[in-house]
């Protein structure tokens, strides 16, 4: 099997991308320890503050946005990050070519009951040299992502990206420590009966969202003509890695809780590197009136609605909102 060195030397990545994509990864592994010992290493609970969007943070959400910050401001490679547990925009070396927006540990809630989280990344260029970075060169809607994808860590640890030429998975082999390709392109099939969503919400969403889900729950009796099957791991890194294996569709909408946010997920953080994957493994990501690869990003915690997954599928749900204001 090919090791994670040998796929990107033969991919021609680029070589700064290349040692972005391996500073990340290595620093995957040392949040994977701390994850590890869980428990034993002192790491869960409440770290007692809020992150700038009002969010609780666990104690591991600050470990693993600090282990990232510092592995990836010591990459002369990296001009800059941006994270989704910072209030700002984090210079690291002037003359470096990326920027890296990450969401350090995805699925946090997950932390204390022992279940899947991730750590999911977004890399840019800038064309910015030697003064110091700012959010303005950050804003750069998700198409123009050099590379994007998460580390799921779960019964066993795996690295799933893409530079843009298809999507492809390694599982790390804690034996040989290193990163093994398993899957060499992810292909993502276009019909499902499988959805991801928090029902919980259904009260809360819009119109054109409760009638879409109430049509997939009448399964066979109902316009859909098929029964369909519900799974939410409450963290967007596994329900996508569910949806890269067995086709699916995750969705994340508006709802009525907060009406004046878009949605609940981040653009720069989850919905754009989600949606670049699942693209370049031949799905859809959209929120409920574009794709959200094509949204001009205005600040860099904006959140939006997504809807991604299986490409038939995504577009039935977006059908639903058609001519509707949400
Ligand atoms: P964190 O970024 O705080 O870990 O939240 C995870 C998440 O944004 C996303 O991964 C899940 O799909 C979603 O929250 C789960 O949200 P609910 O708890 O509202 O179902």
């Amino acid at each position: 099997m090919k090791t994670l060195d040998a796929f990107l030397d033969d991919s021609s990545t680029d070589a700064p991308l290349a040692e972005v994509i391996l500073r990340l990864a290595s620093c995957c592994e040392a949040i994977n320890n701390q994850l590890q010992r869980g428990e034993l290493a002192g790491i869960l609970g409440s770290a007692g503050a809020d992150n700038v969007q009002g969010e609780t943070q666990k104690k591991l959400d600050v470990i693993a946005n600090d282990m990232l910050k510092d592995a990836l401001k010591a990459c002369p490679e990296v001009r800059g990050i941006a994270s989704e547990e910072e209030d700002e925009v984090v210079g690291a070396n002037l003359d470096g070519r990326y920027l890296v927006t990450y969401d350090p540990l995805d699925g946090s809630s997950n932390i204390d009951i022992n279940s899947m989280v991730g750590t999911i990344f977004s890399v840019l260029e800038s064309g910015e040299r030697g003064s110091a970075v700012s959010e303005a060169e950050f804003l750069q809607p998700g198409r123009a992502q050099k590379a994007a994808g998460y580390v799921l860590y779960g019964p066993s640890m795996m690295l799933v990206f893409s530079t843009g030429n298809g999507v492809t998975m390694f599982t790390f082999d804690p034996e040989q420590s290193a990163w093994l390709q398993t899957v060499e392109r992810v292909e993502l099939d276009s019909d499902t009966k499988e959805f991801a969503i928090n029902m919980s919400n259904h009260r809360f969403w819009a119109e054109p969202m409760r009638n879409y889900i109430d049509d997939l729950l009448k399964g066979s009796d109902g316009p859909r003509g098929k029964n369909f099957n519900m799974r939410w791991v409450a963290a967007m890194v596994a329900d996508v890695h569910r949806i890269l294996c067995r086709g699916g569709l995750f969705t994340y909408p508006w709802d009525a809780r907060k009406p004046d946010q878009a949605g609940k997920l981040r653009l720069m953080y989850e919905a754009n590197p989600m949606g670049l994957l699942v693209e370049q493994a031949g799905g859809e990501a959209w929120t409920d009136s574009g794709k959200i690869l094509d949204i001009q990003p205005e600040k860099i915690h904006q959140r939006v609605p997504v809807i991604l997954g299986s490409a038939n599928e995504v577009m039935c749900c977006v059908g639903y909102h058609a001519g509707s204001d949400v």
